[in-house]
């Protein structure tokens, strides 16, 4: 191919894929397949790999994201980013409504929806993205612009050939947001409170493959300069750039009067559980341009709009008491023990305090008053003590100093804030291998979250392994539990008891025995049948086999010499525990034996994990960097540079479709 058919075709691509995102993303409907845009997508990297100077920086290829810059630089506001002043009720409302009209105005309005994001200034050029901004002071911003191009919703080239800056919010739909939280509790990490923190978070990474992960959205609602494009009112700048590709928000509504404000902000003070993304108020704002010119701005905020803030989801309760609970690293919470309320639909009977300081800082006492706000939509929060509720009888918050699973003395680490419970053999220490049993590669108990555990070993009903086959004891209390109900506890209980019948090697991973990866875990069972059998072999027999060396074989012999770990055993035969190797033996299948594969990005309808456990039991190996032994690369959404690597070495590629139609070959799915 010449230079100039190569610059003929990517030009020809990148518009394809363009009107495909724009499509999918702004008017959520397809005009092609995904595996259309992808056959699409993989030719353009293609040609941008062999014609290096042909990529533009704009190519809809950047979207995944991948660009990692070092700090963020500055971006000066040519025209400052103002906040809105707050209004709280009708009077408010009415009131700037009342200032505008002794203006000698009588004014229409827009009402916007305002949503709970960051807000962004986007530049094109020649209708091509330059950069992107946070709102920072208002008057200087952070360059965002790697992240910003991984939007999909935002144009990265517009339909018209123009020079704009355009305003909006970057947020998080309610979803993704809830998706992200279960992957962080699942890794070990905090939970995010909110879809501004959320959102925040993605847009202030340095490497722009997170901010691509995160499926953050868009709704452009400002144009700074409209006189520039001969616009005279906000409607028709709203209507302008949804005309150049922009996603505007389809509820905003053009109003005549007060009246008319006042029926959209308590129609969508209704409708705001069910949108499918947070919104904290409504932005009403003069609709003409030259009104709002002539109002002007104090000297914080522009008089010619005001964001009405709907009134906090939040309830009173009563705080009946603090417990406290041990973590799976000895870390303590205070926890608030509530009257129950209900909250945007559920019941609160709880809430996490976090640790003495935050209790301390509110200044809870155990008799107070609390108001109760689930943040977020998910988690239950105490916002603050109603002090003039208080009538004297309340007691002080008291930080316990001993631990109340084993006794021990609490202390801090080091500048932090939380108590640990730093006793090496503290009963708490089994919540780690307790969450370890019931993990996925282990016993694959569904329903039991790292959280979950430990909030069931603090109410001791779960101390050991065996306990949680006797959890139906405790049937009537954990319907009572946050976020429990009838059907999830009996999900958990019959997940419990369909995962007795299990594989040994998922037994002997689930034990914890030292060394013993999933991998090896298999191959004993695989090798020995029983566990009987396993624990009746020497270090010397154990060691005959070719993967297992003389520290695992060490570690195996003792385990099954201790006499609890032998307790152990005998009390889980009896709760009927299958202690028997019962997996299929491998299948022999010539696409998959003994070839090497590489997955990337996410499969939509299946975990990683899950690919690689199905595939191995077809003789393939899994490795984690592709090399040219690698057979075939399984490519998901957003991959890595592992794709990039795929093409280049001129590797099989898999994509979702092969996949499935493979697994479901061999009756996988
Ligand atoms: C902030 C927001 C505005 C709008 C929507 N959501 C927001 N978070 C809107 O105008 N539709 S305006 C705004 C501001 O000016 N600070």
């Amino acid at each position: 191919m010449t230079l100039e058919e190569a610059k003929k075709r990517i030009a020809e691509l990148s518009q394809i894929l363009e009107d495909a995102n724009y499509s999918y993303y702004v008017l959520a409907e397809s005009n092609i397949t995904d595996q259309e845009f992808d056959s699409y997508l993989r030719e353009l990297e293609d040609l941008e790999k062999e014609f290096p100077l042909l990529a533009k920086s704009n190519s809809p290829t950047k979207r995944v994201g991948g660009l990692v810059i070092d700090k963020f630089s500055k971006i000066k506001h040519q025209i400052p980013m103002l906040s809105l002043p707050d209004v709280f009720n009708e009077e408010e409302i009415k009131a700037f409504d009342e200032r505008i009209r002794k203006s000698g105005y009588n004014p229409t309005y827009v009402c916007e929806l305002k949503i709970d994001g960051v807000s962004g200034s986007f530049h094109y050029e020649d209708g091509n993205l330059i950069t992107g901004a946070t709102r920072g002071d208002g008057i200087t911003g952070e360059d965002i612009t790697h992240n910003v191009r991984t939007i999909k919703s935002l144009p990265l080239k517009l339909k018209k050939k123009i020079s704009i800056e355009v305003r909006g919010e970057i947020y998080m739909a309610k979803e993704t947001l809830a998706k992200l939280n279960r992957e962080r509790e699942l890794n070990g990490e905090g939970i995010l409170q909110n879809p501004r923190n959320a959102t925040a978070g993605s847009i202030r990474q340095l490497d722009s493959s997170v901010a691509a992960k995160r499926n953050l959205d868009t709704w452009i609602y400002h144009l700074p300069n409209p006189l520039d494009y001969g616009i005279k009112t906000q409607y028709e700048s709203l209507e302008f750039m949804k005309s150049l590709g922009f996603k505007v928000n389809p509820c905003n509504r053009l109003v005549k009067n007060i009246s008319e404000i006042l029926s959209y902000i308590h129609e969508y003070n209704e409708k705001r559980e069910s949108l499918p993304y947070d919104i904290d108020g409504v932005v009403i704002k003069v609709n003409d341009l030259n009104m709002q010119q002539s109002l002007g701005f104090t000297s914080k905020y522009p008089r010619w709009a005001v964001a009405y803030k709907f009134p906090a989801l939040e309830v009173l309760t009563k705080l009946k008491d603090i417990v406290f609970t041990v973590g799976r690293t000895g870390r303590i919470t205070p926890n608030a023990v509530l009257d129950p309320v209900l909250v945007m639909g559920s019941t609160i009977r709880r809430a996490s305090l976090h640790n003495e300081d935050y209790v301390r800082e509110k200044d809870l006492r155990i008799g107070d008053v609390v108001s109760i706000r689930k943040a977020g939509d998910v988690i239950p929060e105490v916002v603050e003590a109603k002090l003039e509720r208080r009538n004297g009888s309340e007691r002080p918050f008291k930080m316990i100093e001993n631990c109340p699973i084993c006794g021990s003395k609490l202390s801090k680490k080091e500048g932090q804030v939380d108590h640990y419970c730093f006793n090496p053999l503290c009963p708490a220490k089994h919540i780690e291998g307790l969450i370890h049993y019931v993990s996925r590669h282990a016993m694959n108990i569904d329903g039991f979250g790292e959280k979950i555990m430990e909030d069931f070993f603090n109410l001791g009903f779960i101390r050991k392994i065996p306990d949680i086959y006797h959890l139906e004891k405790h049937r009537k209390d954990l319907i009572e539990l946050e976020g429990f109900g009838n059907k999830s506890v009996d999900n958990l209980l019959e997940a419990i008891t369909i995962s007795k019948s299990n594989s040994l090697e998922r037994l002997l991973f689930g034990l914890g025995i030292g060394g013993i990866g999933d991998k090896t875990a298999l191959l004993l069972a695989k090798t020995y049948k029983t566990i009987d059998e396993l624990a009746s072999k020497s270090v010397l027999e154990l060691q005959e086999k070719k993967d297992i060396g003389p520290i695992l074989a060490n570690n195996i012999y003792e385990y099954f010499q201790n006499e609890e770990n032998q307790k152990l055993i005998e009390e889980l035969k009896e709760l009927g525990i299958n202690m028997t190797y019962t997996g299929e033996e491998e299948v022999e299948n010539d696409l998959l034996n003994e070839k090497k594969f590489v997955v990337t990005g996410t499969i939509s309808f299946m975990g990683r994990d899950e690919i690689e456990r199905i595939l191995e039991k077809y003789g393939a190996h899994s490795s984690s960097s592709v090399s040219s032994k690698t057979d075939f690369v399984i490519v998901g959404d957003n991959p890595g540079s592992k794709y990039q690597k795929a093409i280049d070495l001129k590797i099989d590629i898999w994509d979702e479709e092969k996949l499935r139609s493979i697994l479901e070959e061999l009756k996988e799915i």
